[in-house]
């Protein structure tokens, strides 16, 4: 992620893949004030046995699309919900590749977190069974929480 402050919203990819049992690692890298620290993660990242890249930013979210022209993992962009545009901003800066440097791009905030977690899950499941079992069950739960009528929550 860009910024301590994007925590809070890619805590939640975190969340989904400690669920998973995926092992991970979490980083802040900044495209504007750790550039060759963004050079030196894209870079190795793949030596490094990393399969998949989730790269959360918010405004001038130039993470994802850097760190994208620098490897060929796949790379998740995550557009954190920024002050200013209430992320638009953010979505736009990373949807907006050129061709030929994809950035799998997901929602704006918390969902677009939960989603890369799970998407990511759903790229590495392609090579491992248990991984597979897992996601199958996480959705499966995920219905299975869906209640059929609603309630009165506490205001
Ligand atoms: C981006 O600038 C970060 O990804 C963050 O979303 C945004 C604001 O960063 P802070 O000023 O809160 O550190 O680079």
């Amino acid at each position: 992620m860009g910024s301590q402050s994007d925590w809070a919203t890619m805590k939640h990819a975190a969340i989904v893949l400690t669920d998973l049992g995926v092992p991970f690692e979490t980083r802040i890298v900044s495209a504007h004030r750790t550039p060759q620290r963004l050079y030196s993660y894209a870079t190795s990242a793949k030596q490094r046995g990393i399969k998949v890249i989730i790269a959360g930013a918010g405004g001038a979210a130039h993470l994802p699309g850097m760190a994208a022209a620098m490897t060929t993992l796949p790379v998740l962009g995550v557009p954190v919900e920024s002050h200013a545009l209430k992320g638009q901003d953010s979505l736009l800066s990373i949807v907006q590749m050129p061709g030929g440097v994809p950035v799998g791009t997901l929602a704006i905030g918390k969902a677009g977190a939960i989603n890369a977690g799970l998407l990511a899950a759903s790229i590495l499941a392609l090579s491992d069974a248990r991984l597979d079992a897992a996601l199958t069950a996480w959705r499966a739960k995920a219905t299975d929480d869906v209640a059929l009528v609603p309630v009165d929550e506490p205001v």
